[in-house]
């Protein structure tokens, strides 16, 4: 075995918001990749539109930098627990990671799990004690928490002995002693040098596994990935090796090597680092490209399961067709399995209704970042709700279950737990600073997981955080009756009118506004009682020739509760869908018609008592 001495190749990991984007972006800058008078602001490497929107990463990314002659490749990752997959599909090209920890949050549940993947992969570690700036920031607390979890996941002694910087992303400063006045990033670059295992190389007929790919309109598909064994040029006969072990025999176009957000042609690139090849036009994310003199498959990358699934349908409500610029079952199929070339944790099946197919990811706002996403590029659909994936395992039903953290004042503690309760969480550990902060732990089935993050967000008025990590599956623990009350449903199709609106809110909380289109079956409103009513926001005031008092003449509505697509998808039960369009996000019961859902109630009322 060789090394590379002149590369490392870094993971950047953390829990969501722990400021992995910043301190790349303080990288960045410092390693003058810009020029001088170059604006480039803040979260240089989240381009995604929903990730400059959401302010989140989603995707995992690479970059480098120069660093005393050595190309230090970087790759940043999302930390939010749903695209945990991105993590697990990215850290195979890494030797080392950092760890960042909020020097006030300290280790939460995604530092764990993704410290975890990393060690097990065997990367050594830096912990990064990030925005020490913080103002009451409990940094040697932190650390001790860190050292706890790593007694507590290490698989071997030296992975004990790990190294600590402390930073502050935002200021572009890092200090390898508490107390030290930062001035520069460079004791972090120093830390990478010394501590991050140089890549080993095998020499011998080139060998890459595939951990991303891309898409250019000129050149077609782009592959990226880290070179195992050999090298690689442009025009070389390579083979591409495919999960069902079959063949096939390409040559390879151009070669890229990354350097700052650019990506820089190259004649020639060796095993250690990671490059971007063109001209393989079949191939798939854990794939392995290789010379045809020796064709061996690496191993391919893991990802964990999914836990949540949803239908996505053919649009059937009386608007379909209007909307979007693909609505048919096969546009809507073909997009959905071609997602599946990169969403590795996802996975989506046929169903018995060929206009129907079943989604599954790992998380609510994994299918709502997908939903969102295929809206925007014209599509429409409707979507069903969210459901924990069950399995049947040795004739027993089996449910997931998750770990769910809450980080909340005490006066909270009396309605979350009753909340929870109605949900079958058990409460396992409640953590109390002294200064009306508050830590719960609980164990809860996904099932009673799903719609709850805006619950939650309500009933703390927002200043409460929840974190939920997969935990493994257990026996079913039952149904969970519905928490939500009835709703107002539109008993015709038309235009909505202040006065029909008026009248519905006598009723309950509304969801449009006035010269909404709305059709018969459509969702306009809840009522706080449990069954569904129907309203009909359409109705004009009778004309009379007799004003009869001036109230009539301006009715002050109550503004509308205007619902955004995830909280549409949080809202809806089982017999209800959201109708998804690139102008409009819709809320419907499936049956449209009145008598129709009469129908059903007094059918499964009949099979229920017999
Ligand atoms: N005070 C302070 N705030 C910071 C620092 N670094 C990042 N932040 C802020 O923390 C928030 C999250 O930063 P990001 O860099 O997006 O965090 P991230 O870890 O990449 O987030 P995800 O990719 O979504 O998991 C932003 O509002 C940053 O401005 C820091 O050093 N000090
Ligand atoms: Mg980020």
């Amino acid at each position: 075995m060789n090394y590379r001495s002149d590369i490392r190749n870094v993971a950047i990991i953390a829990h969501v918001d722990h400021g992995k984007t910043t301190l790349v972006d303080a990288m960045l800058k410092q390693s003058k990749v810009f020029r001088d008078n170059q604006a480039v602001g803040e979260l240089i490497m989240d381009q995604g539109v929903l990730e400059r929107e959401k302010g989140i990463t989603i995707m995992a990314k690479n970059t480098a930098v120069v660093y005393r002659g050595v190309k230090i490749n970087i790759i940043d990752t999302p930390g939010h627990a749903d695209f945990s997959g991105e993590v697990e599909r990215v850290i195979s090209m890494a030797d080392g990671c950092l760890l960042l920890v909020d020097s006030i949050e300290g280790p939460m549940p995604q530092t764990r799990f993704v410290l975890r993947k990393a060690l097990e992969r065997g990367l050594k570690p830096i912990v990064v004690i990030n925005k020490i700036d913080r103002e009451n920031s409990r940094i040697a607390e932190v650390l001790g928490l860190t050292q706890d979890l790593f007694l507590e996941l290490a698989t071997s002694a030296d992975q004990l002995d790990f190294p600590v910087i402390y930073a502050s992303g935002r200021e572009g400063t890092a200090v390898t002693e508490l107390g030290m006045k930062g001035k520069d990033i460079t004791p972090l670059f120093d830390c990478i040098l010394e501590k991050v295992p140089p890549p080993q190389i095998e020499s011998g007929p080139f060998q890459m596994l595939v951990s991303n790919l891309d898409y250019d309109s000129h050149k077609g598909k782009i592959a990226i990935g880290r070179i195992w064994r050999g090298k690689i040029a442009p025009h070389d006969p390579v083979v591409s090796m495919s999960a069902d072990g079959s063949i096939t025999h390409y040559e390879i176009g151009e070669v890229f090597t990354y350097l700052g957000l650019k990506r820089l042609e190259v004649a020639e690139a060796e095993a250690g680092d990671i490059v971007v090849v063109t001209g393989i036009e079949k191939v798939s994310i854990g794939d392995t490209i290789a010379s045809p003199e020796r064709p061996e498959a690496l191993p391919r990358i893991e990802v964990g399961e999914p836990t949540i699934e949803m239908t996505f349908g053919v649009n059937t409500s009386p608007f379909a067709g209007r909307e979007g610029r693909f609505s048919t079952t096969r546009q809507l199929g073909e997009r959905l399995y071609k997602e599946l070339e990169t969403n590795l944790s996802l996975r989506v099946q046929d169903t018995d209704s060929p206009d129907t197919f079943l989604v599954k990811g790992r998380g609510e706002l994994h299918l709502a970042i997908l939903i969102e996403t295929m809206r925007r590029e014209g599509y429409e659909f409707e979507v069903s709700k969210p459901e924990a994936i069950t399995k049947v395992i040795n004739g027993e039903l089996m449910e997931p279950m998750e770990v769910l953290t809450l980080d909340t004042k005490e006066e909270y503690i009396g309605v979350l737990t009753e909340m929870l309760s109605k949900r079958q969480a058990q409460l396992t550990d409640m953590r109390n600073d002294g200064r009306d902060n508050v830590h719960l732990e609980f164990q809860i089935p996904t099932k009673g997981l799903i719609s709850f993050r805006s619950a939650f967000l309500t009933a703390t008025r927002g200043e409460s955080v929840m974190n939920t990590i997969f935990l493994g599956y257990e026996a079913w623990h039952g149904d969970i009756a519905s928490t939500r009350s009835g709703a107002l449903v539109a008993s015709e199709q038309g235009v909505a009118v202040t006065y029909g609106l008026n009248n519905a809110q006598g009723r309950g909380i509304t969801f449009i506004e006035p010269n909404t289109l709305v059709y018969e079956g459509m969702i306009v409103g809840l009522n706080p009682r449990p069954q569904d009513i129907a309203v009909n926001v359409c109705k004009e005031k009778k004309k009379t020739n007799v004003r009869s008092s001036t109230s009539d003449i301006a009715v002050k509505l109550t503004p509308s509760v205007k619902l955004s697509l995830e909280q549409a998808i949080d809202f809806i039960n089982k017999d209800e869908l959201v109708e998804v369009t690139p102008e409009n996000i819709r809320l419907r019961k499936k049956l449209l018609t009145q008598a129709q859902r009469l129908r059903s109630i007094s059918l499964s009322r009949r099979s229920t008592e017999t």
